[in-house]
C-alpha cells in the first residue's frame, strides 16, 4: 500500500481530464486501508488457530477441490497423509505438472511474488526455510500493510469449545482483529446444538418455546458483551425459505432478531450453501445452489428495525439480490462470496451493482482462511475495482458532471470503509478487537 503521493494533493476539487481517471483510481484504491467484513483468520495471539505459511497455503480447500480432480490420489489416502505431504503433493500436481491458471493457484503465485519468493520453486523447502524464519506477530504486520487492510473481522462460534478454550488462554488480544458470532450451530443444527447451550448453563431445550427463546437470547447478549461482535452471521442453505414453520425460523425470529435489535447488531445472512454433497472431500466438499430470495425480501419487510447484511453463493441470485436491496434499506449486499469470488463474476457483479445501487454496498470481504490470502484476494480486487470504477466516472464524465479526486477518495472510502462502519456501530473499526 503506498501513501498518498504529494503529486496528487492539488488534484482534490479540481474536476479530473477523463485519461486521468483510471491512475488516479487505482492510486486512491491503492492507498485507502479496507475493512475485511468476513474472515475466518485469529489473531498471532491465538498460535493454534492461526493459518499461515507454505503448507497452510498450500492445503487450503480451494486447492484441494482443484488437486482430487488433477490427481488420482484418493481422498482417503490424501488425509492420511502428513501436512508437508499434502502440500508437497498440491505443488507437484498444480504448479508444477500443470500451469497455476486457476484463480486459487494464481493467488499461490501472487503471494509468493508479493513476498519476493519464488513461485516457479521446483519444490517446497526454500520456501518453507523463509517462513520458519518469520515471526508472526512481525508478519502479521507486513501482511496488513502489503494487503492494505487495517483490519479484519473473524468468524467466532460460541459453541466451539476449542476456540473458547483458546481465547481463555489468550494472554493478549488484537485490536486490528474483530469478532462476529457465528450461529450456524443454533440455527441449521439445534436439535444437536442445543446441548451446547445447557452445558453452558443455558435452560434449552431441544423444541425452543418461550423459556428456551429467552435462554437463547441471553446466550447470544452475554457472548456479545465478551466479543464485542460487529455482528452476528450464519450461512444458510440454498434451500433456505422464510417464512415457514419450522425451528430455524423460531429460533430466528424468538431469539436471534430480537437479540440483535436489543444489541443494535445488524445480522449477516450468507445464503445458497449445499453442504457436503462430497464428504469425503472434508471443506473441499461444500456445493452451491440458486435461493428463494423472498425469504430476503419477506425478511426485511417483516423486521424493518433489524439490519440485514447479505451475501449470496449462487451467480443467478446476484441480480435478484441488488433489486431487493433497492427495495429495502435495512438490506445491505456485501462480498462475491467463495464460488463467485473469481475475477470475470465479481466483475460483473460489482459493475451490476454500482449500476443499480451506486455505492450503498460492500464489494468484496476476502474469506481468508490463511494470513497470506489476504494479499492475493485483495490486489485482485484492487485490480478488478480500478476499471470498473474509472469506467463509471467517465460514463458520468462523458454525461456532463467533472468527477474530482475528492469524490473518488469518498466513494472508495465509502465502498470498504463506512458503510460497513455505519451499519455495524457498536465499536470503531480500528479500535479494540475480541476480548
Ligand atoms: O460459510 C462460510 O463462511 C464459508 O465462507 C466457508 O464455509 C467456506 O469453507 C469458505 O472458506 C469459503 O471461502
Ligand atoms: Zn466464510
Amino acid at each position: 500500500m503506498t501513501s498518498e503521493p504529494a503529486a496528487l494533493e492539488p488534484l482534490a476539487g479540481r474536476p479530473l481530464a477523463p485519461a486521468h481517471l483510471d491512475a488516479l483510481v487505482a492510486e486512491v484504491l491503492a492507498c485507502t486501508p479496507f475493512v475485511d467484513v468476513h474472515t475466518h483468520l485469529f489473531p498471532s495471539t491465538l498460535r493454534s488457530f492461526s493459518l499461515w505459511g507454505i503448507d497452510d497455503l498450500l492445503t487450503y480447500h480451494y486447492l484441494e477441490a482443484e488437486l482430487f480432480r488433477a490427481s488420482s490420489i484418493r481422498p482417503q489416502a490424501y488425509w492420511a497423509l502428513a501436512k508437508p505431504e499434502r502440500a508437497d503433493l498440491v505443488w507437484r500436481t498444480l504448479f508444477v505438472d500443470r500451469t497455476p491458471l486457476s484463480e486459487a493457484t494464481r493467488g499461490v503465485v501472487s503471494v509468493l511474488h508479493m513476498l519476493g519468493l519464488d513461485p516457479a520453486s521446483a519444490c517446497l523447502a526454500p520456501l518453507r526455510d523463509v517462513f520458519r524464519g518469520l515471526s508472526l506477530p512481525d508478519h502479521v504486520d507486513h501482511v496488513f500493510r502489503l494487503a492494505g487492510i487495517s483490519s479484519v473481522v473473524m468468524t467466532n462460534d460460541p459453541l466451539d469449545g476449542a476456540e473458547m478454550a483458546a481465547w481463555d488462554r489468550a494472554r493478549d488480544t488484537d485490536a486490528r482483529f474483530h469478532a462476529a458470532l457465528r450461529l450456524d450451530r443454533i440455527l441449521n443444527e439445534w436439535e444437536t446444538h442445543h446441548a451446547g447451550l445447557a452445558a453452558q448453563g443455558y435452560a434449552v431445550t431441544a423444541d425452543p418455546g418461550p423459556a428456551t427463546l429467552a435462554e437463547l437470547r441471553r446466550f447470544l447478549t452475554t457472548w456479545s458483551q465478551r466479543f464485542a461482535p460487529r455482528y452476528m452471521a450464519v450461512s444458510l442453505p440454498d434451500t433456505f425459505e422464510f417464512p415457514r414453520e419450522d425451528l430455524r425460523s423460531r429460533l430466528l425470529t424468538g431469539a436471534v432478531l430480537p437479540a440483535c435489535r436489543d444489541l443494535d447488531l445488524p445480522i449477516a445472512l450468507m445464503i445458497g450453501v449445499r453442504r457436503q454433497v462430497n464428504p469425503a472431500l472434508q471443506l473441499a466438499g461444500d456445493a452451491c445452489g440458486q435461493a428463494d430470495l423472498r425469504a430476503v425480501g419477506a425478511l426485511c419487510a417483516q423486521f424493518p428495525e433489524n439490519r440485514f447484511m447479505v451475501s449470496v453463493l449462487s451467480r443467478e441470485n446476484q441480480h435478484e439480490l441488488c433489486v431487493y436491496a433497492r427495495k429495502f434499506g435495512n438490506l445491505l449486499p456485501f462480498g462475491c462470496w467463495w464460488f463467485v469470488s473469481s475475477a470475470s463474476l465479481v466483475e460483473e457483479i460489482t459493475t451490476e451493482r454500482l449500476e443499480l445501487l451506486g455505492t450503498s454496498f460492500i464489494p468484496q470481504h476476502s474469506d481468508a482462511r490463511v494470513l497470506e490470502h489476504l494479499l492475493y484476494k485483495w490486489r485482485d480486487t484492487r485490480t478488478i475495482l480500478t476499471p470498473i470504477l474509472a469506467n463509471a466516472y467517465k460514463r458520468v464524465a462523458a454525461n456532463g458532471r467533472p468527477i474530482t479526486r475528492d469524490d473518488i477518495v469518498r466513494d472508495v472510502t465509502r465502498l470498504f470503509r463506512t458503510n460497513f462502519e455505519q451499519w455495524t456501530p457498536a465499536a470503531p473499526v480500528d479500535g479494540p478487537g475480541a476480548p
